[in-house]
């Protein structure tokens, strides 16, 4: 690659122009920023200068910064120029033939401007139009030959660069973060052998087993047509009018009414790639595979009435955490993991491992964990990132293959399809966050938006006029399908074990602790109370009682109706009867990463304990929690021992929801203020009833039962997140706070 860059007949001033020699990757590695001898110039800064009339890009130690530093802009120091270059010598007034007349035709200035405006919109994805993304790497732990020959598992400590977006499903691209929904967790891996995207979803199943119904459920869960509500939500009538009827789509809807579908924070939820995909190495070998990611800061979730305040407070909640804790340099990590089994193993299991509805339980396949995912930069921009990132489930690298799920063949088709659509036209790979950073050689040519400079007059092959160039790469470095070997009718329709529906369902519920298992009660409930014809409702009820007769009855108890029969079963064997899987419980990963990142709000009104603030402000921030001082109104306040705090947000800007726990210190002027105060009061009860830690200090006592909150005690002996100090010291209480937020909730005291 360096030769050929050495070797290029180019114009030095636009360097840009050999993009691809520009873009070639160390020998061995994708992982490496690159170097001047690599790009082909005498300096990075000359490419984002010259070409771009950008200053100095910012080459941090991401490697990923490389890659992208060609198109980097940053108009630092420049003057403003048309789209051709020419100086614009005032912005501000269109061209008019006299002050007071109209505006000339010829203002190509205006025209340019306003039109590009005009077109500023590409349509939004037509699901997942809602996300938020990151830069960073993957890291392999081991040496994975045996399995896959995939490049990015070739060696211990390799690092490929990585593009990640979260998003969710149902809502339009401005929509609310906290709404109830699956999480998309899509990841673009840029291996030295070309792009793997891993496009999965925060839980590991699906509603439906066959692309065909893709489109419906879609359609039945957008907003109805007619009006065009609700917007971001299941809770409606077209959407349960059409599971109900999908008995299939059991056991993803339990996933989706529990805890998983309100989470925490993109940070703290895991992700799948949810069919069973292959693995190929070197000498064709292949076996199943599932994929996990697990994040190292713990599985945490809302709850319930928190989600839906936060959609007022905070529309951007999740895509704010996700950018606040890369900003600061908490970098979110997670690891992924592979469940690995061969064919044969597959038809022993009492489910079809071709069923995207159905998991393979950790206990019958344990996790391998096989690297880890650190995002650590966050995007330049988020239009020319996050939206035009373009993901297509059929982006995969020799060593990873297809099964024949046919959810996922369908896809294999539809991302491709839809990017064409969405991005104009075919050259989409030519954006830069898609370009991958192995180098791209073939003869597709033209199409809308063509970035490259082919040269040459060879765009065929097989040639001889460009010595056969670019060639065939053969079947040990290039991509081979494995020949899985077919003989069978052409037909519609399904395996045998894709008709049980029920037996996964109960295995998740099952494996729910009491707290998930109420919140998945009560979601159901709240969704089914929105849905406006009986019938629906009932035919819900039906499909409940075939999975637990307690969660149907609790349901049904909540609507007011009784339990109908059973719906059918759509097959006469025996349901399975699994053992519960701890696993599948939220509250089985509590994380390593403590308090770090934890929000915690200290209020504070004039003749508050100044000393005391300071003290659990920097005690909390040695811990990497993120404290702040909140109040009545902006500005300063006073303090008993004279002197003044920053208030940093109101009680009104920044209520209760976004924290996750409450600090209110000692001064008795102080708690009299607050008590006052309406937001104040809100922001106890509303912490308490969200069961978040709250460490009251002396006087502060009063504020909880102005708020008709329970007396906390010292130490937390009645509830371990409700501490109080009374005649106690500060620090066993505030080591006490420490545990209970490093725990996140006290789901014990809950009353919703
Ligand atoms: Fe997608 N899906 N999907 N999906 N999906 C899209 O592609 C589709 C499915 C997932 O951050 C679309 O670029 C079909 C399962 C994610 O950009 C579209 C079927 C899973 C994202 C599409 C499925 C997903 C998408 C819309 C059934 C989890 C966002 C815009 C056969 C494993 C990626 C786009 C991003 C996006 C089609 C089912 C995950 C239309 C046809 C199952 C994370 O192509």
């Amino acid at each position: 690659g360096q030769q050929l860059a050495a070797a290029m007949p180019f114009n030095p001033n636009k360097p840009a122009e050999y993009g691809d020699a520009s873009r070639t990757p160390q020998p061995g590695a994708t992982a490496e920023p690159s170097t001047p001898a690599a790009t082909g110039s005498t300096s990075t800064e000359t490419i984002a200068s010259s070409k771009l009339g950008a200053g100095v890009p910012p080459v941090g130690e991401n490697p990923t910064v490389g890659p992208l530093d060609r198109v980097r802009v940053d108009g630092g120091g420049q003057r403003l120029t048309t789209n051709q270059g020419v100086p614009i010598a005032d912005n501000q007034h269109s061209l008019k033939i006299g002050l007071r007349g109209p505006t000339a035709m010829e203002d190509f200035i205006l025209r340019e401007k306003i039109t590009h405006f005009d077109h500023e919109r590409i349509p939004e994805r037509v699901v997942h139009a809602r996300g938020s993304a990151a830069h960073g790497y993957f890291e392999s732990y081991q040496d994975l030959s045996a399995v896959t020959r995939a490049s990015l598992f070739a060696q211990p400590g390799k690092r490929t660069p990585v593009f990640t977006r979260f998003s969710t499903v149902a809502g339009e691209r401005g929509s609310s973060d906290t709404v109830r929904d699956v999480r998309g967790f899509a990841v673009k891996f840029y291996t030295d052998e070309g792009n793997w995207d891993l496009v999965g979803n925060n839980m590991p199943v699906f509603f439906i087993q066959d692309a065909m119904k893709f489109p419906d459920l879609v359609h039945s869960v957008k907003p109805e047509p007619h009006h065009a509500m609700p917007q971001a939500s299941s809770a409606h009538d077209t959407f349960w009018d059409f599971v109900s009827l999908m008995p299939e789509s059991t056991h993803m809807l339990l996933w989706q009414m529990s805890d998983r579908a309100i989470p925490r924070s993109y940070r703290t939820m895991q992700g799948f790639g949810v069919h069973t995909f292959r693995l190929v190495n070197a000498a064709g070998a292949s076996v199943f595979c599932k994929f996990h990611w697990t994040p190292l800061q713990g599985t945490h979730s809302l709850v319930w009435d928190e989600a839906a305040k936060l959609v007022g407070a905070d529309p951007d909640y999740h895509r704010r955490d996700l950018w606040e804790a890369i900003d600061s340099g908490n970098f979110p990590e997670y690891e992924l993991a592979l469940q690995i089994f061969t064919e044969e193993q597959a038809e022993s299991f009492a489910f079809d491992v071709l069923d995207p509805t159905k998991i393979v339980p950790e206990e019958l396949v344990p996790l391998t964990p096989v690297g880890k995912m650190v995002l650590n930069r966050n995007p330049d921009n988020f239009f020319a990132e996050t939206e035009q990132v373009a993901f297509c489930t059929a982006h995969i690298v020799p060593g990873i293959d297809f099964s024949n799920d046919p959810l996922l063949q369908g896809r294999i088709h539809s991302y491709l399809d839809t990017q064409i659509s969405r991005l104009g036209g075919p050259n989409f790979h030519e954006i830069p966050v898609n370009s991958p950073v192995a180098q791209v050689h073939n003869n597709q040519r033209d199409g809308m938006h063509r970035q490259a400079i082919h040269r040459g007059r060879v765009n065929y092959e097989p040639n001889s006029l460009a010595g056969g160039c670019p060639f065939q790469a053969g079947m040990k470095s290039g991509f081979t399908s494995f020949p899985q070997t077919i003989s069978e009718d052409k037909v519609r329709g399904n395996p045998e074990l894709f008709a049980d529906h029920y037996s996964q369902a109960r295995l998740f519920f099952n494996s729910q602790s009491p707290v998930e298992q109420a919140h998945i009660a009560a979601a159901f409930r709240f969704e089914l109370t929105r849905v406006q014809t009986p019938a629906v409702r009932e035919r819900v009820l039906a499909t409940l009682a075939n999975v637990n007769p307690v969660l149907a009855g609790s349901v049904a108890g909540g609507l007011g109706m009784d339990v109908p029969a059973p719906l059918p079963l759509a097959t006469d064997r025996p349901l399975h009867e699994y053992e519960p899987s701890p696993a599948l419980s939220l509250l089985s990963r509590p994380g390593e990463t403590g308090i770090r990142t934890r929000k915690v709000a200290v209020l504070v009104a004039n003749g508050v304990d100044g000393a005391m603030v300071r003290a659990i402000y920097s005690s909390l921030l040695e811990d990497g929690a993120v404290p702040r001082v909140v109040s009545s109104q902006l500005g300063k306040v006073k303090t008993s021992d004279g002197a003044t705090l920053d208030v940093e947000i109101t009680l009104e800007a920044g209520p209760s929801v976004l924290y996750d726990a409450v600090v209110v210190p000692d001064g008795e002027a102080a708690i009299t203020i607050l008590s006052r105060d309406a937001h104040a009061q809100d922001f106890v009860r509303e912490q308490y009833r969200h069961c978040k830690p709250i460490l009251v200090v002396g006087a502060g006592a009063a504020l909880l039962k102005h708020a008709g909150v329970p007396p906390a005690l010292p130490d937390g002996s009645a509830d371990p997140a409700l501490i109080g100090t009374e005649g106690g010291a500060l620090a066993p209480a505030l080591a006490a706070f420490k545990t209970a937020l490093a725990g996140h909730r006290s789901f014990a005291r809950e009353t919703d």
